[in-house]
């Protein structure tokens, strides 16, 4: 080969990879080329810097003097102070958090005093016998949500008894629940011990899809555990909520759920929506698997059915009966018979009152 030749080759093969380069990045936009180059037009957040959860809340609580008519909030709030410093040696009594968040209105409402919300999020948690994980839910994500200029409400949803435990169900029961109150633009479906590192992680849906938004846990090293996880906190509309037909009701025990849902999203025609992962970042309070949620050894059989079950098992097939609604000072507490898991089942049959009634009174206590 002479030597003319192979230069001419060098540059034949530098060109063509340049196109297909080119070609190949405008496929995929900016977005590609940003990630190509590592950078998300996020900023890079530096976790070893943090502010206190309360930082800029005085200045949100005064409300304006005189009768003005109030404008818009703004787009972007500027009270956000982004990462933040979490800790779960001292679990905070309910009286200091409520001391703390003075404008939060009974039953955990709040909306800002100064301007008029952009949005309206509804906060549902599925739970039982988790009450310290609640006092510190309820200490970082009162001020969190205030920072973003949200309205929203915070909604407990608590299963009556002691049976095996339903989280999918639960959401189901929070989400309807919720929805009789108001016109929520948003339902962020929220795991009890999972508190948001950083609050530019706003609690907002994405119009076009349902979102997964503990994409980064310490749990799992702050990444996504599989492709597919959509476990912990999510955020759909209620279209969404709707189109998916609500998350399934015949998951008891502990797993499936989660991967059912992510399944039904994409049956129902819509796409996994995620913020970026220096954003969607969680501490979860360490815990043991909880009594009454063992692992649920029917989960691969339902996961396998999904796609012929989706349709009648979700909303449309919810029942479940309410035994108390109390509007509390830091949030809606919804004490719920669920029902029990099929094995267990005899009929109609439901939860044993005694059980109930200690339901009842772990919510009444708040
Ligand atoms: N939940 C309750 N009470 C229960 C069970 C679950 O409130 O008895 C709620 C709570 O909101 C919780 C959520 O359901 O955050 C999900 O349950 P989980 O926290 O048990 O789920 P996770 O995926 O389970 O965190 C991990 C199993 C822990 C094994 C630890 C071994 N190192
Ligand atoms: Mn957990």
């Amino acid at each position: 080969m002479s030597p003319c030749l192979d230069r001419q080759c060098t540059f034949a093969i530098l060109v063509t990879s340049q196109l297909l380069f080119l070609v190949y990045y405008s496929f995929g936009g900016l977005q590609s080329i940003a990630s190509f180059f590592s950078w998300s037009g996020q900023p890079i957040w530096d976790y070893t810097i943090t502010h206190d959860v309360y930082t800029n809340l005085s200045l949100i609580q005064q409300p304006l003097s005189g009768s003005h008519s109030l404008p818009d909030c703004p787009k972007t709030s500027p009270y956000l102070v982004g990462p933040l410093s979490i800790q779960f040696e001292q679990v905070p009594p309910l009286a200091g958090i409520a001391a703390r968040n003075p404008l939060v209105q009974a039953g955990g409402f709040y909306s800002p005093p100064n301007c008029v919300p952009r949005y309206r999020t509804a906060v549902i948690v599925p739970h039982r016998n988790r009450e310290t994980h609640l006092r510190h839910f309820l200490y970082y994500l009162h001020p969190f949500l205030q920072r973003q200029l949200l309205q929203y409400g915070i909604y407990i949803i608590h299963q009556a008894g002691n049976q095996t435990f339903n989280r999918a169900k639960l959401l189901n029961v929070g989400v309807k629940e919720a929805l009789r109150d108001e016109e929520w633009d948003c339902l962020f479906l929220h795991d009890v011990d999972l508190i948001p590192e950083n609050d530019h992680n706003l609690y907002v849906c994405d119009p076009d899809n349902p979102k997964h938004v503990s994409i980064a846990m310490n749990k799992f090293g702050y990444r996504l555990p599989y492709k597919t996880y959509f476990g912990g906190v999510s955020a759909v509309t209620p279209e969404q909520y709707l189109q998916m037909n609500g998350f399934p009701n015949e998951y008891w025990g502990w797993g499936g759920e989660d991967d059912d849902i992510a399944t039904r999203l994409h049956l129902a025609g819509m796409k996994i929506s995620r913020p970026a992962l220096s954003l969607g970042r969680y501490k979860m309070i360490k815990h043991r698997l909880d009594q009454g949620n063992e692992e649920n050894p029917k989960r691969f059989d339902l996961l396998f059915r999904t796609r012929r079950s989706w349709k009648q098992d979700g909303m449309n097939s919810l029942t479940y009966v309410v035994l108390s609604r109390q509007r509390l000072r830091l949030f809606t507490n919804v004490t719920a018979d669920i029902g029990l898991a099929p094995s267990r089942q005899g009929g109609t049959q439901r939860v044993p009152p005694a059980n109930s009634a200690k339901g009842l009174q772990a919510g009444g206590r708040m």
